[in-house]
């Protein structure tokens, strides 16, 4: 695991000079240089700030393996979640509004979106009930699989199968928040082969019309891999960014591996769209630790862990001692082991739940009458 302080500073480097790359080549993205307090080890985010991400990232991790944990024991039937993904998603779930309603930001979330949600709040029996298939589970009753999670309470649109219909549909309710007036804004997450779909593409043409623009954040979380399929063999583009830079909007490419920078890049986006509302774009790149599900067999791959560097550089700036840190893992394990015994004692749906929440009694209702 390459991660030391030095590592990790010189990477965030790196990907400054690659966003001011961008920058130079479009007038329309100077938003994208580099954060003044970025220079310091920690972007001048608060010590407080740091160890709360720290705490979710763990917890969120943890909760991903005990997804993983439920599913080798055959208590679960598929395995698919955010393992690599924790300093992106608890960064963004951290950053925004949330709440019920056009004064709150919209969250349309893929299939890696734990971190996100564990940011926001959601407490780890939520996630085990949806894996467990209960119905219990808030999200779906027990019918849909893991991290394919529905809050409306919080603005959580459902979870989709089909990849990337989560981004025209962002649109959709950014163009909502602009006419209500609030300030509040629509956040899409995606995977880098998704965005060969033309649902992605059409959602940077609906944001960026000009007088029409809608005040969403389009990002795209890239860990290199659609299923098996390389990026390198599937994509002409260097950067997926560089394709929101030809609608006009601030692109950048960030390492969603490093959480002060993500924390920083996705709070200059959203303050930029709050203030504009308009568009703005991130492509993070991001891990994929377990490989692409449990179909894959949900093993530990290569890659960084941006958990254990994150860590790492708490405890070598003694903000943290490794007892510290062995305490909050101690606690999340505790407390994944208690939800599941929790969720094992809670019923599965029963067959007639099978017509709720469809058409139910409309003319389409019962396939055996087509
Ligand atoms: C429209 C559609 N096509 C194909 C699939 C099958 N599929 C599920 S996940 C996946 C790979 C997606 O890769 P990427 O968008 O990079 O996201 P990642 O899984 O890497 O996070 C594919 C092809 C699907 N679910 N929906
Ligand atoms: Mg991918």
């Amino acid at each position: 695991m390459a991660s030391t302080k030095n590592s990790a500073s010189t990477t965030r480097q790196k990907v400054l000079k690659n966003k001011a790359k961008l920058s130079t080549n479009n007038k329309a993205t100077t938003s994208t240089s580099a954060p003044k307090s970025s220079k310091s080890l920690f972007g001048g985010l608060s010590k407080e700030l740091l160890l709360q991400i720290h705490d979710l990232m763990v917890k969120s991790r943890v909760l991903e393996e005990r997804l993983i944990k439920i599913y080798r024991s055959g208590e679960s039937y598929f395995w698919i979640g955010g393992t690599g993904e924790e300093a992106w998603g608890v960064c963004l779930g951290l950053l925004a509004r949330k709440g019920q309603g056009l004064k709150y930001d919209f969250m349309h979330l893929h299939y890696r979106c734990t971190p996100t949600l564990i940011a926001m709040g959601m407490p780890m029996i939520d996630s085990i009930r949806l894996m467990m298939n209960r119905s219990t589970d808030t999200s779906t009753g027990g019918r849909n699989f893991s991290n394919h999670y529905c809050f409306p309470k919080w603005n959580v649109a459902p979870v989709t199968s089909p990849l990337e219909v989560q981004y025209p549909i962002a649109c959709g309710t950014a163009h909502s928040q602009k006419r209500a007036g609030h300030g509040a804004i629509s956040i899409v997450t995606g995977g880098d082969a998704g965005t060969a779909e033309g649902d992605f593409a059409s959602s940077l043409i609906w944001s960026s019309r000009k007088g029409n623009e809608l005040p969403v954040l389009i990002t795209v979380q890239n860990n290199k891999w659609g299923i098996s399929t390389s990026y390198d063999g599937q994509h002409g583009e260097t950067h997926i960014a560089d394709r929101a830079k030809a609608f006009n909007m601030p692109a950048k490419v960030i390492n969603g591996n490093d959480p002060v920078e993500t924390y920083l890049a996705i709070k200059e986006s959203i303050d930029y769209i709050r203030k504009t509302g308009k568009p703005a774009f991130i492509e993070a790149h991001v891990s994929r630790l377990n490989g692409h599900s449990s179909a894959t067999g949900a093993n530990r791959e290569p890659g960084i862990d941006c958990v254990q560097q994150f860590e790492k550089e708490l405890i070598d700036a003694k903000f943290l001692t490794k007892d510290q840190a062995q305490s909050i893992w101690d606690k999340y394990e505790e407390e994944g082991i208690r939800a599941t015994e929790q969720a094992r004692t809670e019923p599965v749906p029963t067959a007639e739940s099978i017509w709720d929440h469809t058409y139910a009694g409309s003319e389409n209702a019962d396939w055996r009458k087509f």
